[in-house]
């Protein structure tokens, strides 16, 4: 439009036939820009979909027992005297785990004296109970010692024998008697060894 504009005002002052070349050739020329115009601004049909919420989430590792403390304890403890305690393990986490235990003592000698088992699958977890029924994990073997003894699996990354898998949210009881042996010499006679169970989790998934 502003072409043809000009191109009219320009052309007043020439003759007849020129101005009606001139005039033609303007509205000619108007025709085209307007079909350029046309052509850029093309009414096509378009569409886009966006996927969007794609997420991702890492699960947990993530192990407790309960009691935290104190599970199994004996003071003045005589040959023939044993000790029965249930430790609850959950999965707090999200992700299948396997766990692994081992038992660290402050001496070497009463923690070999003395005999722990550990079942699972025990229904009632007390003496009178603890023959009755479930399934022997460990021993009876040391409590423990002061360099630490596997008790169940290993620690190291990876599957090892005996260890337990707990699924997500999952938890189980393990029932945990120790006996001091009348086989026993006097060795310990008036010693105290302290075992701590040290707890090891890993994902089972890849690993
Ligand atoms: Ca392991």
């Amino acid at each position: 439009m502003r072409v043809s504009i000009g191109m009219v005002g320009s052309v007043t002052s020439l003759a007849g036939g020129s101005v009606t070349r001139l005039v033609i050739a303007a509205l000619f020329f108007a025709v085209s820009v307007t079909a350029v115009v046309i052509g850029v601004t093309g009414a096509v049909f378009t569409d886009t979909q966006s996927v969007g919420a794609n997420t991702f989430t890492a699960g947990t590792v993530d192990i407790a027992a309960s009691p935290a403390s104190a599970v199994v304890s004996f003071s003045s403890m005589a040959p023939g005297d044993e000790v029965v305690g249930a430790l609850t393990v959950d999965n707090d986490g999200s992700l299948e785990l396997r766990y692994a235990v081992t038992s660290t003592t402050t001496e070497n000698v009463m923690a070999a004296d003395l005999d722990m088992t550990i079942k699972t699958g025990v229904t009632t977890c007390t003496i009178g109970g603890f023959a009755a029924d479930g399934t022997i994990v460990y021993g009876p073997d040391d409590l423990g010692s002061t360099a630490g003894i596997d008790v169940i699996g290993d620690p190291a990354q990876g599957v090892q024998g005996g260890e337990r898998v707990l699924a997500g949210a999952g938890s189980e009881v393990l029932c945990i008697r120790v006996l001091l042996p009348l086989s026993i010499g006097n060795a310990s006679q008036g010693v105290t060894t302290t075992a701590q169970f040290n707890f090891a989790a890993e994902q089972t998934a890849n690993n």
